[in-house]
């Protein structure tokens, strides 16, 4: 039978390489994120070019009883989760804590924590009942470190880094696998979202260095899910050559 992925974020960068990857390997897959029209669009793209099964669930994950509704309402089938990636998430801001703007913190707080968690806790309940899993937790070097201005972003993206940890301990009696990854910088829609449209603003932050692209990341998560059975990674972190911390960045031009 066809190992099941869910992966959170799906409609663009890490997440949207993520379904190519996991499909690629005949895993059928529940695609989630909030741009319904992407998700479907990517479900038949996925289904045609690899005939696997796709389920998508079009939700906000940070509205709880939308987690719950959309994916309590999947068939029983669809309950035999392998794996989970925990990957939706953004930054919204780079501004100093006294300028920052308490909405961007709320987006930030709610997506990349609360969400994280409720659906950790509908799909951690599904792999207990099954008796194996593996838990993905997207990071970032932001959780490993603290640069100018990250503060929040960073902030929750230590707490990422906990709460895999915490996860680990409690799961492990399950027999469940929990992994934390953590990207340097990787071009993607992130830093679009994070200055809100501004492509002119976000296009610098990749200039003269070589980034990642989403399926540097997408290749780390298929090496750590492939391992042997009896084998974890608790951690990773990804950077690109030309990054050696959040901030360290070298640039030719
Ligand atoms: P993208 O902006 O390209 O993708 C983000 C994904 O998250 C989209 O599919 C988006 O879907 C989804 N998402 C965001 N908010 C919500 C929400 N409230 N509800 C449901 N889905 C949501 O960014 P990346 O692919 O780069 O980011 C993926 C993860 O990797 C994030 O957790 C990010 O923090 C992390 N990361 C990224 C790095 C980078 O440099 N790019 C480096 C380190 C970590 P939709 O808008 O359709 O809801
Ligand atoms: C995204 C990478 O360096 O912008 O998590 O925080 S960084």
């Amino acid at each position: 039978m066809a190992k099941i992925a869910l992966i959170t974020g799906a409609t663009a960068g890490i997440g949207e390489a993520c379904a190519h990857l996991f499909a690629a390997q005949r895993y059928n897959l529940i695609l989630t994120g909030r741009r319904a029209d992407r998700l479907e669009a990517l479900a038949n793209r996925l289904n045609d070019k690899y005939n696997v099964e796709v389920a998508v669930a079009a939700f906000d994950v940070r509205n709880r009883d939308s987690v719950a509704s959309n994916l309590e309402s999947l068939p029983a089938e669809w309950r035999n989760i392998d794996v989970l990636i925990n990957n939706a998430g953004l930054s919204q801001g780079l501004e100093p804590i006294n300028e920052g703007d308490p909405d961007d913190w709320d987006r930030m707080i709610d997506t990349n924590i609360k969400g994280l968690l409720y659906v950790t806790k509908i799909v951690s309940n599904w792999m207990v009942n099954n008796g194996y899993g593996h838990i993905i937790n997207l990071g970032s070097i932001a959780g490993k470190e603290v640069y100018p201005n990250g503060n929040v972003y960073c902030a929750t993206k230590h707490a990422v880094g906990a709460l895999s940890d915490g996860m680990r301990i409690d799961l492990l009696k399950h027999g469940i696998k929990v992994t934390a990854v953590h990207p340097g910088a990787v071009e993607t829609e992130f830093s679009e979202v994070r200055f809100k449209g501004d492509s002119d603003r976000a296009k610098k932050v990749y200039e003269g260095f070589t980034p990642l692209v989403a399926t540097d990341i997408a290749d780390t998560i298929w090496w750590i899910v492939s391992r042997p059975a009896h084998v974890n990674i608790n951690e990773i972190t990804v950077m690109p050559t030309a990054q050696a911390t959040g901030t360290n960045i070298f640039r030719k031009s």
